[in-house]
């Protein structure tokens, strides 16, 4: 009997630290071995001029999530998984959201009832608390703490999501007593409605009027505010999806005051910038989401923060609404104002080859960073680490094969989400995981799925390793 399920030879492996030449060993799902091994798998895969890494850890990602009356997400827990792992990604952090008056573990139970038998890969929820009562604060949340929901996020802004300062407080001070992490989205919510309704009575109200509804100064408000309060519980706390200089000044003043604020961001922050929202009659409803992306000048000081690890997070923040059909972007009518067009685009696929051809392959970047902002220091926040997020002996196999030359042309057609677009079309990229496997399976090669929807498990996170990060 061999003793390799699989054996992966001559890859270039790299993990968050380093990166050496090896085979891996691969037994019950796990890596067992690394390094020149003599013996035969039952299977093998030859690696030779490809890179070896740990599969992706996509941390923010929304499916499946109701988002307003006659408004439904176009992925779902087959088809986002799906895509993710195309894109080689082997682990997500969906969310499960509470409604108001809703309770938070009979939300928890409602997303586990919509992932069922669903995912090809393994996932873990983050909360997102809308309704901090006595109950949820007092009970519920640190029961679902301990049950292996470690992680949420909560709101500044969004009628239905947002929470007050003494909410907020009450989160954080929750998050300090049972060693768990809190999200935030920070932007001002009483900035956006007036300058929202200011725009419309002026009728300003194509696609790009999104953009000046949210300026960079209601995220740096909201942002410097929002460390204030974690300041005062003292506590640690993550920053999502950062657009740009404004939030990132506010960030880095609290990590040089020895403050444990952390910070996202996503693609679209890299990679669109607030003219996308111009584009002709309603395309640029495609790209609105929030916060809105920039400028070409931002998008530079977001590749800096990256750089000098201001910002250790790198997500999709995927939230697929379709753009024809009237449950999308157009769900209020073909020219509607932008206030109503859902927030959010599409990115499961395309984050990890995006992030590595204009990161990686032009020299940016190293592949540890890459492989850090990727994969390790998600795994690690969200207590999924050493279990995820690198390429050692007794962690998961989950690993991503990369042809580092190949160059792709980004296609909505080729792309395994079910939106019907993608902001990215036409951009060429150099670099896809080419071989993806999950838990020593081998669920996508050749271009082809070869896994069962389902076979994904749900992870319990552990606490948060904010000492490491
Ligand atoms: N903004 C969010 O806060 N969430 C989902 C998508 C978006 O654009
Ligand atoms: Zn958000
Ligand atoms: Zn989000």
């Amino acid at each position: 009997m061999p003793l390799f399920d699989l054996v992966i030879r001559n890859g270039r492996v790299a993990t968050g630290s380093d990166e050496f030449l090896a085979d891996i060993g691969i037994k019950d799902g796990h890596i067992t071995a690394l390094g020149e091994i003599p013996s035969k798998g039952t299977r093998e895969i030859d690696a030779t001029d490809k890179l070896v890494l740990p599969g992706g850890v996509d941390a923010h990602c929304h499916l499946d999530q109701p988002s307003g009356d006659g408004i439904k997400m176009a992925d779902d827990f087959v088809t986002g998984p799906r895509s993710a792992a195309f894109g080689g990604t082997t682990t997500i952090l969906p969310f499960a959201c509470q409604e108001k008056g809703q309770s938070l573990r009979a939300a928890v139970t409602d997303y586990h009832a919509r992932a069922a038998g669903k995912s090809v890969i393994d996932f873990a929820f983050h909360l997102i608390v809308t309704d901090p009562t006595a109950q949820v604060i007092g009970q519920e949340l640190p029961a679902l703490i301990r049950d292996g929901y470690t992680s949420f996020k909560i709101y500044m802004t969004y009628d239905d999501l947002k929470l007050n300062d003494r909410q907020i407080l009450d989160v954080l001070d929750l998050a300090r007593r049972e060693d768990a992490l809190t999200m935030i989205h920070a932007e001002n919510a009483d900035c956006i409605s007036w300058l929202t309704d200011k725009l419309v009575q002026e009728g300003h109200t194509a696609p790009k009027y999104h953009a000046q509804a949210r300026p960079p100064l209601v995220e740096r408000e909201a942002t410097q505010r929002a460390i204030a309060l974690a300041e005062l519980i003292d506590v640690p706390m993550l920053v999502v999806h950062v657009s740009g200089p404004e939030a990132i000044e506010q960030i880095r003043n609290a990590q040089s005051r020895g403050l444990k604020i952390f910070g996202e961001t996503c693609p679209q922050y890299l990679f669109m910038t607030m003219d996308d929202l111009d584009l002709d009659g309603f395309e640029g409803a495609k790209h609105i989401c929030s916060p809105p992306p920039r400028d070409a000048s931002s998008q530079k000081q977001v590749w800096n923060a990256l750089l000098n690890d201001t910002l250790k997070i790198f997500s999709s923040d995927h939230a697929p609404f379709r753009y024809e059909g009237g449950d999308g972007k157009k769900h209020a009518g073909e020219l509607a104002s932008f206030e109503h067009v859902p927030n959010g685009i599409p990115g499961l696929e395309t984050r990890l080859p995006l992030l590595f051809s204009e990161g990686v392959v032009s020299g940016r970047m190293s592949l540890n960073r890459f492989v850090r902002l990727t994969a390790t220091n998600p795994a690690k926040l969200y207590g999924l680490y050493p279990r995820k997020g690198t390429i050692a002996i007794g962690s998961d196999a989950d690993l991503a094969i990369w042809d580092p030359q190949k160059e792709v042309t980004i296609r909505n057609e080729d792309l395994h989400h079910a939106v019907d677009y993608t902001p990215y079309e036409g951009r060429i990229v150099t670099g896809w995981p080419e071989t993806v496997l999950s838990r020593g399976e081998i669920i996508i090669q050749d271009g082809h799925l070869h896994a069962a929807s389902g076979r994904g498990e749900f992870l319990r996170c552990a606490a948060p390793m904010t000492a490491d990060l």
